[in-house]
């Protein structure tokens, strides 16, 4: 039986940057690409220390890198202050009044804060957790809706050496509850709600729940958004309005340690139970400025959109930390994307004039789902460039992406990288690359990725191994939160000198990167090893399915059996009729070998906050059982029980 995982998807498709595009573009071409990897491979310290120069250090480092396995440290000897990166540096000068966050609340309301305000709003939130007991090297919980305070409680945090921890507003009591504890919170920053779906998120009252009996948080400092009746709980609880009026606006900075911690994110990820991954301040900030400069090609006047919560990775590199740290200017949506309708994201672009947008595959699956008539009301011809990240991303919805948003004009950058990496590994430069759909493509400068298989050997061109990263990078995780066996163990015990990422992938004959999924969720059928994005995205290649999750069930015959779980396009009836159809089209397109032996048709799939399929769940389904794993990180309860209700 082969260890390595086979594939059979053919894409052949390729898109060439546009002449306009690569013009003006950092990186112009291949060639250009292909030079500086290769230099910054050989002597990944000059690359990144040419990058470290752009931002403002308070000292400068004495040493790049100290690599001792597992653990780094990057820019030793320096001292950096997040937030002057991000905020102060932009706060004199040109971009002063430039607009630093443009938001807009779910039920409507507009904010623009420049950067010049955003200095101050940052120096009186840091100054209020000074004044409520909060120092450098504290935890505090920032459990927040998507507003503009949530971007400054963090980078306040930052401003004074404190350590976040930002929950997702989505999230219950219990996993508050969790992370509190697993990271010694001495502060929560929350709000009384947030708005989602035109409800009221009781966000307070959670906090009020998950704290019942706790000792360690003295203070919950509480930011009023929606007017919902909340109890304050004396001696604890202070609104951050009155808080404010205390405080001067003149908060100085305070140079930290390049590798003093920046913050600890418990990743939300599909498998087993939330880990503390923690990021230290230099080299995540480097990553990030660098990443976002170069994949997201960021220009003074650009109207930038990442859409995701602060609550994920997403959202600390790319929605904060990278693009202030650039000097851009972020749109930040409170909301969900069908509220009132359908067109919300449409609607936004045309108003605001977005020109660059970074989202998931989930949404992008989801539009396709609602219909193109909500896209077809709209002008989006502001935007420029496209991102994805969070799945692999099917390659027809990768199409319609590309053809129905981007207009035929935008490069897509489809970006790889985790909550451990801090920032984006594997991506297009939108400039050089020639796309094809449903790959992140080619690694960034200083990246040094590979497919190898169980000793660490690189596999050949098309055949599938495992993701691994052969040298250290500035943005890569330090350890899991207060348990640096498992974070050696987890990342860097399998094949020695290499952090294993745990997803499947493939390099085509041009040296392309396709993720073929989690390695946990490969599927065995009668030897072969088959990842699960091939055949979900051959089922997404059929015109009337919307969305797919492949998952095995055991099978005494072939190991395992193919289960496919389909959700199909608005209005479409499911039908005996269409489950033969689409098993003939898994054939067609990947082969028997993938052909599903059981298909159930779903209203929605099981996924996390941030939109990934939760696969392990999916497997107890189809296996007939019950589902009996954590279920703490899922998106949306009363789907489980519809699938499980189902036939
Ligand atoms: C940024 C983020 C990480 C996992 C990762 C992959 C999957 C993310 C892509 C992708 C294929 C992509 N952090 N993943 N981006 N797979 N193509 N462009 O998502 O920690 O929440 O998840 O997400 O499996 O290991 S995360």
């Amino acid at each position: 039986m082969s260890q390595n995982i086979e594939s059979h998807l053919v894409e052949n498709r390729v898109i060439k940057p546009s002449r306009d595009f690569s013009k003006n573009a950092r990186i112009k071409n291949m060639a250009e690409y292909r030079r500086m990897h290769e230099a910054s491979i050989k002597n990944p310290a000059k690359f990144w220390a040419a990058e470290a120069a752009e931002l403002q250090w308070g000292r400068k480092w004495k040493l790049v890198l100290q690599w001792k396995e597992p653990f780094a440290k990057w820019f030793e000897g320096g001292t950096i202050n997040a937030a002057e990166n991000c905020v102060d540096r932009h706060a004199e000068g040109d971009r002063k009044n430039k607009a630093a966050i443009i938001w807009e609340g779910e039920p409507g309301e507009k904010r623009t804060i420049t950067y010049g305000q955003l200095r101050r709003e940052v120096s009186l939130f840091a100054n209020v957790l000074k004044r409520n007991g909060v120092k450098k090297g504290d935890r505090v919980i920032i459990y927040m809706p998507l507003i503009p305070e949530a971007a400054i409680a963090m980078l306040a945090c930052a401003r004074i050496g404190a350590v976040h921890s930002v929950i997702f507003g989505g999230f219950s009591a219990d996993s508050i509850r969790d992370r509190v504890a697993d990271c010694g919170a001495t502060c929560v920053v929350t709000a009384d709600g947030g708005y989602r779906r035109g409800s009221i998120v009781p966000l307070k009252q959670n906090v009020d729940t998950a704290l019942a009996g706790n000792k360690a948080v003295k203070r919950v400092i509480v930011y009023r958004r929606a007017n919902n009746e909340i109890p304050m709980t004396k001696g604890r609880d202070v609104w951050w309005h009155d808080e404010v009026k205390h405080v001067k606006a003149d908060c100085p900075i305070v140079h930290h340690d390049s590798e003093h911690p920046l913050f600890v994110l418990y990743t939300s990820g599909s498998t087993g139970k939330p880990k503390g991954i923690l990021h230290t301040t230099g080299g995540f900030l480097v990553q990030n400025y660098s990443t976002s400069k170069y994949i997201f090609d960021l220009r003074e006047d650009d109207i930038y959109w990442c859409t995701a919560d602060v609550g994920w990775v997403t959202g600390h590199s790319y929605l904060v930390y990278g693009p202030l740290a650039a000097g851009a200017t972020c749109f930040m949506y409170e909301g969900a994307p069908n509220w009132p309708e359908p067109d919300r994201f449409w609607q936004i672009i045309e108003e605001y004039g977005i020109t660059i947008l970074y989202t998931a595959p989930t949404a992008i699956r989801a539009f396709i789902k609602w219909g193109d008539e909500w896209v077809d009301k709209h002008d989006l011809s502001s935007l420029r460039l496209l991102g994805s990240v969070g799945e692999p991303i099917n390659p027809e919805a990768w199409m319609w992406y590309y053809r129905k948003i981007g207009g035929e004009r935008c490069p897509i950058v489809d970006t790889w990288w985790q909550t451990e990496t801090g920032a984006i590994m594997i991506s297009p430069l939108p400039g050089a690359t020639p796309l094809k759909p449903g790959t992140a493509t080619l690694p960034f400068f200083g990246i040094d990725a590979a497919v190898v298989d169980n000793d660490g050997k690189e596999v050949p061109a098309n055949v599938g191994g495992k993701l691994v990263i052969r040298q250290p990078w500035p943005s890569m995780l330090r350890t899991i939160y207060g348990d640096r066996a498992r974070y050696k163990k987890t990342y860097w015990g399998e094949i020695p000198g290499f952090y294993v990422s745990g997803d499947g992938a493939r390099r085509d004959k041009d040296g392309y990167f396709w993720i073929v999924g989690r390695l946990d969720d490969v599927l065995n059928v009668a030897g072969h090893r088959l990842g699960t994005s091939e055949i979900e995205s051959a089922l997404v290649s059929h015109e009337l399915v919307a969305e797919a999750a492949a998952v095995g069930r055991p099978d005494e015959i072939k190991g395992q059996g193919v289960v496919v779980f389909v959700t199909l396009k608005t209005g479409v009836k499911p039908s005996n009729e269409l489950k033969t159809n689409l098993r003939n089209h898994v054939g067609k397109v990947i082969g028997a070998i993938a052909k599903p032996d059981d298909i159930h048709f779903a209203e929605a799939l099981p996924k996390t906050r941030s939109g990934k399929i939760m696969r392990r769940l999916l497997k107890e389904i189809a296996a007939g059982g019950e589902v009996k794993g954590d279920v703490t990180t899922l998106e949306d309860y009363t789907v489980l029980a519809k699938l499980s209700a189902q036939e």
